[in-house]
């Protein structure tokens, strides 16, 4: 079965202590570790086959040049892409969903046209929308939340029936609230009033698996960092026709077809979206982290997930003073919470003296904590190297808190 104590050993930086104790890390929805073999694999590429790819035609440029598309290939399959071409790499989620903004939105949307965000959307896929709708005089719509943290449906159907809908922007998985959304639904509804959808899925694809054709996405953006790969890689899943239909969101070399003096013509998808020397190592790093959780297999990753899940949610609502945040159900494996009015800065100051990582901030989604009625929130969040003894870790420290900032009788 799903064995932790032997996946820890793969991650060097978790053997360490952090100020005199074992580290429970609780921060992967920020950034997951890289186990060794990701690093090695990263490490052997550039001692065996480093050179830029797409261009020489020497042995090295070769072999860069086939450890970087075999890496696209295994992106690919990883989500169920039909083809290795609707695969862009990018810096990350938040490039994916620019590049999408820019080179679909800001030429396709016209004056009067409707483009639906949700409260529950990472700045990285609200901000472009925003930025979108304001230079093309569309309108920009969101979708808010029921008491639970859910999304509010009626309210995202009724937006569509007002028939200007040409985008929805919506996250998977809620990197605060946790919620994961109906994805499926959505899409299908907004196929059904003639919009694309820009699934963000940095929080859902590192920990559940994702099928594009099943689900019928348009878009969906990842990022490496948060799925066992390097930082600095990441990538746009896109429908072969959207992507063909674009125009590119960077230009410079690599993403030409012709060029002349006072004008150019564009490479075909996938190059026409990877201006320049692209992060072919993180590219490599991300393919290595994509076959650690392909073996381990995702749907087992994912029920590790939810079991740690129901056991935190367990132990931190015995917590005397504890809020937590967002539904029960259906949820990916993180808990945002605050303990009693003590600052999130603070908790998770006291909690890193007892070696116990969370992060504290309002996590890019400062539409969302106004909504919650808090400037912030610490969050806990899981992966498959954390057991129940780093969530006792935790519940021990949030006592420690508690006693520090005088909520506890001593
Ligand atoms: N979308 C969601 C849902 C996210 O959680 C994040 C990063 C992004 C997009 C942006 O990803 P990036 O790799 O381009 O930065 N979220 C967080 C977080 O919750 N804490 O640190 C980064």
């Amino acid at each position: 079965m799903f064995d932790v104590a032997k996946i820890k050993r793969d991650f060097p930086v978790l053997q360490q202590e952090i100020n005199g104790k074992p580290v429970a890390y609780l921060d992967s929805a920020a950034s997951s570790q890289l186990p060794r073999q990701v690093m090695e694999a990263m490490s052997r590429y550039y001692e065996t086959s480093h050179a830029n790819v797409h261009r020489g035609v020497h042995t090295l440029a070769e072999r860069a040049t086939s450890a970087y598309e075999e890496a696209r290939e295994k992106t690919a399959r990883f989500i169920n892409a039909p083809l290795p071409q609707n695969i862009i790499f990018t810096r990350g989620t938040t490039e994916a969903l620019n590049l999408v903004a820019y080179a679909y939105g800001l030429h396709k949307l016209q004056a009067g046209d409707g483009v639906i965000v949700t409260l529950l959307d990472h700045h990285s896929n609200l901000v472009p929308w925003q930025q979108i709708a304001k230079l093309r005089n569309a309108n920009l719509y969101m979708v808010e939340l029921t008491d639970e943290g859910l999304l509010n449906m009626d309210q995202f159907r009724s937006y569509l029936k007002q028939g200007n809908i040409k985008v929805v922007a919506v996250t998977h998985a809620s990197n605060v609230m946790g919620t994961i959304t109906p994805i499926k639904d959505i899409i299908r509804d907004a196929h059904q009033a003639g919009a694309v959808v820009v699934v963000d899925a940095a929080q859902s694809a590192p920990h559940m698996k994702i099928d594009v054709q099943e689900l019928d996405a348009d878009f969906l953006a990842v990022s490496g960092h948060k799925m066992l790969g390097p930082t600095g890689i990441g990538f746009l899943y896109g429908k072969g026709k959207l992507l063909d239909s674009m125009e590119p969101f960077q230009m410079g070399g690599s993403m030409i077809g012709l060029v002349n003096y006072f004008e150019s013509n564009w490479a075909e998808v996938p190059a026409r979206f990877e201006a320049g020397t692209p992060n072919i190592v993180g590219a490599v790093g991300l393919a290595a982290g994509i076959d650690y959780l392909t073996a381990l297999g995702m749907e087992q990753v994912e029920q590790h997930e939810r079991q740690l899940l129901a056991y935190a949610w367990d132990r931190l609502s015995q917590v005397e003073g504890i809020a937590l945040y967002g539904p029960r159900e259906p949820r990916t494996g993180l808990i945002a919470f605050n303990v009693d009015d003590t600052h999130p800065h603070d908790v998770s100051t006291v909690l890193d003296a007892e070696g116990v990582a969370v992060r504290a901030g309002h996590h890019c989604a400062q539409p969302l904590h106004k909504w919650l009625h808090t400037a912030a929130t610490n969050r806990a969040s899981f992966y498959i190297y954390n057991d129940q003894q780093d969530i006792d870790r935790l519940v021990s420290a949030l006592q420690r808190v508690k006693e520090m900032f005088g909520y506890v009788a001593r």
